[in-house]
């Protein structure tokens, strides 16, 4: 990893009403998934959330009352970065695991999308982030790849319980342009590199090099306040504003 510090937006994902029976006891208080991001102008293209069924959560309460909920890992970077009332200690709330946080109903910021839901990705790293991760798969080859598999694969919807609801209507959303990529860069280079499924890690990370400098340099947003922009003038706006407006947060580890 890089020499100091790295800044992630936090994206605040907001459990919608009524809560499940798990998560019952935060009736009165605003629950939020939180999702470490590198490309908060991507926002707009969200289509939903992912959470590995098999990493263990934490929710635990913040010092303004919001319930956030992420690894414990996660939350421990925190208590060092003036979320909590008392600095280094975590106001754990509950345990979870993955599996009880999948197919969760969510409101998430920017996105077109009213209704996105928590789904299955099994590549999500336990010591990078929130360990949960904001899915826009127009963007992301590892998004799209993890969506498609969903879509591909009836038996893994099934073992994790998701109905063909939370998946299949969601589709990748054309939110910017890169010159010889085109509006669904993830998609293209899905397709060109002829990537198999979310587990293909070498041609992931290909995917992912040839995406991300190119997007930061030549990239155009499409929508939006800012459509007609350069990723690269625009990308601390959106997440000032993202700030700004309570959905979105930094952190550092
Ligand atoms: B990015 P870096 Cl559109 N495990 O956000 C696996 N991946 C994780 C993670 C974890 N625990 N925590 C965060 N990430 C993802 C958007 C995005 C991202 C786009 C395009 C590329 C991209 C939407 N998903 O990342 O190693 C998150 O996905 C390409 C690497 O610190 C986060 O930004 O660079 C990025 O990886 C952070 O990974």
């Amino acid at each position: 990893e890089g020499v100091g510090p790295q800044e992630y937006t936090l994206i605040k994902m907001k459990l919608r009403k009524p809560y499940p029976p798990n998560l019952k006891s935060f009736f009165d208080k605003p629950v939020y998934l939180v999702a470490a991001t590198l490309r908060p102008e991507t926002m707009y293209g969200q289509t939903n959330c992912w959470v590995h069924p098999d990493i263990n959560y934490i929710a635990y309460t913040l010092s303004n009352g919001d319930v956030y909920i992420s690894t414990e890992r996660a939350a421990r970077n925190m208590a060092y970065q003036d979320f909590f009332k008392e600095e280094g200690k975590i106001p754990i709330a509950l345990k979870l695991t993955g599996k009880d946080i999948l197919g969760l109903s969510l409101e998430a910021p920017l996105t077109f999308n009213k209704v996105i839901y928590t789904l299955p990705m099994l590549t999500i790293k336990e010591n990078k982030g929130t360990g949960i991760v904001t899915s826009v798969p127009s963007d992301s080859p590892d998004d799209y790849a993890a969506l498609t598999d969903l879509k591909k694969k009836q038996a893994l919807r099934e073992k994790y319980g998701i109905t063909d609801e939370m998946v299949m209507p969601y589709n990748p959303i054309p939110i910017l342009e890169i010159p010889d990529f085109g509006n669904l860069s993830a998609v293209f280079l899905y397709d060109m590199l002829k990537i198999q499924s979310q587990n293909d890690t070498a041609k992931l990370l290909e995917a992912k090099e040839m995406v991300y400098l190119k997007g930061f340099y030549d990239g155009v947003l499409l929508v939006g306040p800012h459509k007609g922009k350069k990723i690269q003038d625009v990308k601390k706006l959106i997440q000032k504003q993202l700030i700004n407006e309570g959905k979105a947060v930094i952190y550092y580890e």
